[in-house]
């Protein structure tokens, strides 16, 4: 027999808890709607659902994994979904300043978020179909002006208190990003690192304002902001100078981290790239630079998938890095030849990612967040296949025969090490995937796209 509000709960979302729950726990805010619209499992589907979960348990339980733990620590590792994949990051400064920063988006599909309202509404919407505990990442040129423009360099947690309003709401973290691009001062692409004294003042103060922010932001929800520190500086063509902007960064940063922040309240994170479009010959922050800088401050480092050579995965370096720094961030994305940031799909290198967080026991240590934008295909459903798939995938590192792999690694049997790491790609996951998303009270399979489909015709096409 099938209980309401066990399997089957897509109509019946479990009631809010009475206590807090966790950070980045799942919610069921009351304005939440479309869950309700959803249609319930029937009888039969959710039975079968039962049934393949249960052959699934078996088959995993005779590899020595524990299906029903891994789903309870997959529920709870908290994601991050970044703001600006809602619409093509154009933030509400309304500046008509153009992305620069070597950030490109491709495609001009229809409903783009126009308002902080209409992106929350969407987001909201994306979380609807989402199985686990989700963050929402925010960028500094999401600030809502209420009367008085502010600029980068005088902003408060006023321009943000409807996004913690809102966040409070609907029980979710968020993280936050300052922008160093889309601004007249940042034309050419030169911020942190400018020769010009005036300039870097500018941006300096832009990286005190939004620590600011952060804190309040972690004060406000009760937990940790990560703030995010990406900065586009560098040079299309060969520098005569490499040592003088780097030196410049070093102690603009010294100035931007001076003042001690609890870290309960926010957590600082510097993002190292390799190269941008105009910026292909040199990046002052590239990865040894932050690595060197979050080392030697103890601060977080933001490893980001598209920022490395194109055959250079992150996977990696996430074990190396944690020997030298309390907690990591991740900018979970995929380049498509360059740093493209397509959506994340489930690839052998997010596969990857995920197996060095679990099998190395590093989930508390290292902060997931997305990070992509696609413009050519219907943004919430964006947001929706990249989270879904970045959960997928800690789901399969989960449920990885793991104790066994590393039993043959221990014994040197490499040959078994191997054949069981090959033959357990096709252990029945899938039947523990769809189990997870019907105990969450989420469209099961590819079910989740008729919502998002129907949130199109009824509210995306209408924005024009
Ligand atoms: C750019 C970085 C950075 C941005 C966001 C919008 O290459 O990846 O994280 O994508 O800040
Ligand atoms: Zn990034």
């Amino acid at each position: 027999q099938i209980i309401a509000g066990d399997l089957g709960a897509q109509s019946k979302p479990p009631a809010k808890p009475s206590v807090a729950p966790p950070f980045g726990a799942r919610y069921y805010p009351a304005q939440l709607t479309v869950r309700q619209q959803l249609e319930p499992l029937s009888m039969s589907t959710a039975k079968q659902i039962e049934q393949a979960y249960r052959l699934a348990k078996e088959r995993f339980a005779a590899l020595g994994v524990d299906t029903d733990n891994a789903l309870k620590q997959l529920g709870s590792i908290p994601v991050s979904i970044h703001c600006w994949q809602g619409d093509d990051v154009g933030g509400f400064e309304n500046a008509g300043q153009e992305l620069g920063g070597g950030l490109a988006v491709t495609g001009n599909y229809p409903g783009k978020a126009r308002t902080p309202d209409e992106l929350r509404a969407d987001f909201e919407q994306a979380l609807a179909v989402l199985p686990g505990s989700h963050r929402f990442n925010l960028h500094a040129c999401y600030a809502e002006m209420t009367g008085r423009k502010v600029d980068r360099d005088e902003l408060g947690v006023d321009q943000f208190k409807n996004w913690i309003a809102w966040a409070k709401a609907i029980k979710i973290g968020l993280d936050f990003n300052p922008t160093y691009f889309a601004h007249p001062n940042a034309v050419g692409g030169v911020t942190l690192t400018s020769a010009d004294k005036a300039t870097r003042q500018f941006w300096i103060e832009h990286g005190i304002r939004s620590r600011e922010v952060g804190a309040a932001i972690g004060k406000a929800l009760g937990n940790t902001c990560l703030n995010n520190f990406w900065i586009p500086d560098g040079m299309k063509d060969t520098p005569a100078d490499r040592r003088g902007p780097r030196e410049r960064l070093v102690e603009a940063l010294y100035a931007v981290f001076k003042k001690k922040i609890d870290r309960k309240l926010n957590v600082d994170s510097v993002e190292p790239k390799l190269f941008g479009i105009g910026a292909e010959s040199y990046t002052p922050g590239s990865h040894e630079f932050y690595l060197g800088y979050a080392v030697s401050r103890q601060i977080l480092l933001t490893l980001d998938a598209g920022h490395y050579h194109p055959t250079e995965g992150i996977a990696d370096k996430i074990s190396a890095v944690l020997c030298f720094l309390p907690e990591i961030a991740l900018h979970v994305s995929r380049g498509v030849r360059w740093d493209s940031d397509h959506v994340v799909t489930l690839t052998d290198e997010l596969q990857a990612i995920a197996q060095e967080i679990i099998w190395g026991g590093h989930a508390s240590r290292v902060r997931i967040g997305l990070d992509y934008f696609d413009a050519s295909i219907n943004r919430v459903a964006a947001w929706v296949i990249g989270a879904r798939n970045m959960r997928k995938a800690l789901l399969l590192a989960l449920v990885a025969p793991i104790a066994k792999l590393r039993q043959f690694e221990a014994e040197g049997d490499y040959t078994s090490r191997l054949a069981l790491m090959e033959d357990a790609k096709l252990l029945p996951a899938g039947a523990v995937w769809d189990y997870f998303c019907a105990r969450q009270g989420v469209p099961v399979g590819e079910a989740w796209l008729a919502d998002i489909k129907n949130y199109e015709r009824t509210v995306l096409a209408k924005r024009i």
